[in-house]
């Protein structure tokens, strides 16, 4: 008897974790939602997150190998992205657009722009890979928005027209691109007076850093410097001032600070170097504006990269999987929250490890120079394939040569 009622309360139990850790709607519960509901306990004894590590890495599948020269990994994401314009692009859909962004023009392999760029480094650092690519690639007229923003609503459909943009959420129809900074025109930071760019060189310098510190001499702690482009990042900032121990982040200017009002109260903290970030075993990536440069630096350090919210996305964010290469937090994560997984992966060490390697290794690998070229040869080209007029040539649009692109 005594033996039946142990396993009846067995049953029970284990039924109650099942639908408690199941269902995400449900408010005061302790799921993978709302972590902030729960306890220590909770965490541990219900495996919510070694569970939702093993399910992540059972269901993944690489998407190319290790030396694939096809961008395989982004193809997808080409598709989906030209699916609106497929019963063609017309010249009235450009002239619609071309007020939103900076007309490109390829003709006889030569390459044609608008002669005012609003963010000129931002334009050089589109132009570098246009450029290298020009003896590759047919006629085709464009427009691409240099500015952070996505520019075409969903609700205004693909009757506009297409346009370029470098990030975007499931609200926009825009078309993405490889982001300038993967060459120049990135924020201007103090250490970086013209701008983070050159993503050849800092996927050296960083991963040289990464090694100097391996995972067992980083600190132990989550580290965060950025300016405040979103209150979203407050929660981190607010609990590394409560627990210093466990987090170290703080909030720098830009251009728009003002007044301590503008870093929540605080001094403006100095910025940091990425290849500094590397010391630290956590680190956060929050959107700013739009999606932020800094995700795919924080990688290369080979420490855990936390990314907040899923909505801003760049090309490359999709083949990046959530508990295989990184650790996802729902957007506007509360201290608590924060401070639970925190806790769980410093007890975790091993699992926290086994994340940042797959993370790094799959930025070492996908994300080459050679993978940005070939993503934007592969989109251009099926990108013209679209289009159903001939293209001309125009007297307001300049040439831009190699030289030019020296001068800037
Ligand atoms: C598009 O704009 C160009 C240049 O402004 C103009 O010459 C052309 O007629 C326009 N075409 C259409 C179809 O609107
Ligand atoms: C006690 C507690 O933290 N309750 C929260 C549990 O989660 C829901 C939904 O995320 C919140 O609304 C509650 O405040």
């Amino acid at each position: 008897m005594n033996v039946l009622f142990f396993y009846l309360v067995l049953i029970t139990r284990n039924c109650f974790a099942i639908s408690t850790v199941g269902d995400a709607n449900i408010d005061n519960v302790c799921g993978i939602e709302n972590l902030e509901n729960c306890s220590h306990f909770d965490i541990e004894n219900s495996n919510i997150l070694t569970n939702e590590v093993k399910r992540s890495l059972e269901s993944y599948v690489p998407c190319s190998d290790d030396d694939d020269n096809n961008c395989k990994c982004y193809i997808e994401v080409i598709t989906n992205d030209l699916k609106p314009y497929q019963k063609g692009i017309t010249q009235q859909m450009l002239n619609n657009t071309a007020k939103y962004g900076t007309r490109y023009k390829i003709l006889n392999h030569q390459l044609f722009r608008d002669k005012e760029c609003m963010f000129p480094a931002r334009c050089s650092g589109i132009e570098h890979f246009l450029l290298n690519l020009l003896p590759e690639l047919p006629d085709m007229d464009m427009v691409v928005n240099t500015r952070d923003w996505p520019q075409v609503l969903i609700g205004l459909g693909s009757r506009i027209g297409p346009i370029f943009s470098f990030s975007k959420t499931s609200d926009y129809l825009d078309i993405m691109y490889p982001a300038w900074t993967f060459w120049a025109g990135g924020p201007a930071i103090s250490l970086h007076p013209t701008g983070i760019g050159r993503w050849d060189l800092q996927r050296d310098s960083i991963s040289k850093a990464a090694i100097k510190t391996p995972w067992s001499e980083k600190l132990p702690l989550a580290f965060f410097r950025g300016s405040r482009t979103s209150d979203e990042r407050d929660a981190l900032v607010l609990l590394s001032r409560r627990k210093p121990d466990l987090v170290d982040a703080k909030y720098t200017k830009n251009q728009a600070w003002k007044s301590p009002k503008d870093t929540l109260n605080a001094e403006p903290a100095k910025e940091v170097l990425l290849e500094d970030h590397c010391r630290y075993k956590y680190l956060f990536n929050f959107r700013g504006v739009a999606a932020s440069f800094r995700f795919k630096h924080l990688f290369l350090c080979n420490s855990l990269v936390f990314h907040v919210g899923e909505e801003w996305k760049e090309f490359f964010y999709f083949a990046l999987k959530p508990w295989v290469h990184y650790v996802p937090l729902k957007s506007y994560p509360s201290e608590k929250e924060i401070e639970n997984i925190l806790n769980f992966f410093l007890e975790h060490d091993d699992l926290a490890r086994e994340i940042s390697e797959r993370g790094s290794q799959f930025i070492l690998n996908h994300l080459r120079m050679q993978d940005i070229e070939c993503y934007w040869k592969s989109l251009l080209l099926s990108y013209q394939k679209l289009i159903t007029f001939k293209v001309e040539s125009e007297t307001e649009l300049v040439q831009i040569s190699p030289l030019q692109r020296q001068e800037l």
